[in-house]
């Protein structure tokens, strides 16, 4: 019984909160929003490598990518679901199944690859840039390995990669650098194609994020 005033005193400080909670239209900060993002390159581009330094993993840990994996990237402005599609010949012709329910692309180029190996990626970056799921999302094109003496640089690779032509029908498309050894020039990236993304689509469509990208 000695614990009531105690109690009652407890309920209306609870109560007068509330009370000013209302008056004040003081609301809980909404949640980040989440995005369906798609993740290709051909194998050995640096995609995997990449998601774990956004994770603040550890990069030297990482094996190849058998089928797909799905890895959440937290960032300040928006979480994304980023699903990696294992980029070895064999399994290319099936990552079209996974495009359906995308909000964004990313394509990772390792630009210290061989002209046939450019030739390969240029083929399977026009073949995503064309499906009809993929037409109207932004698309990140991240020229990795930039760290390489040799390297192609960000306009080479533009030039090398044919998307002069591409940039007038995909608008929302964007092509940075990026390098392993440049986790902080990478979170700037990840946060700019975020803020696309938000840009893009409003709140409102936050619960609508499983909805296949054509309904929104
Ligand atoms: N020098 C350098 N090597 C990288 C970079 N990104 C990835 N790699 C290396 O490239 C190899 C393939 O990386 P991985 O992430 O498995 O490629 P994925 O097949 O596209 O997922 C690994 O040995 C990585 O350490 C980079 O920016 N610079
Ligand atoms: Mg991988």
């Amino acid at each position: 019984m000695s614990d009531l005033p105690g109690i009652c005193c407890g309920l209306c400080r609870i109560g007068c909160f509330q009370a000013y909670q209302a008056c004040c239209c003081i609301k809980e900060a909404p949640p980040n929003p989440t995005y369906n993002i798609i993740c290709l390159g051909i194998s050995n581009a640096g995609k995997t490598t990449l998601l774990t330094i956004l994770k603040f993993e550890n990069p030297d840990a990482v094996v190849p990518t058998i089928g797909f994996s799905v890895q959440d990237i937290l960032l300040p402005n928006a979480t994304l679901k980023v699903k990696e599609l294992g980029g070895a010949a064999p399994v290319r012709q099936y990552w079209s199944r996974y495009y359906s329910d995308v909000h964004g692309a990313i394509f990772v180029v390792d630009c210290s690859c061989t002209e046939e190996e450019m030739k390969e990626t240029r083929e399977e970056l026009h073949k995503a840039l064309r499906d009809p799921h993929l037409s109207s999302v932004p698309w990140l094109i991240l020229c990795n390995k930039q760290d390489v003496d040799g390297t192609v640089t960000e306009d080479r690779a533009f030039e090398e990669l044919s998307l002069a032509d591409v940039t007038r029908e995909h608008q929302d498309l964007r092509l940075r650098s990026s390098s392993k050894s440049d986790r902080d020039s990478l979170h700037v990236v990840m946060e700019e194609f975020a803020s696309k993304l938000d840009k893009l689509y409003s709140p409102h469509t936050q619960d609508e994020a499983t909805q296949p990208m054509t309904s929104i």
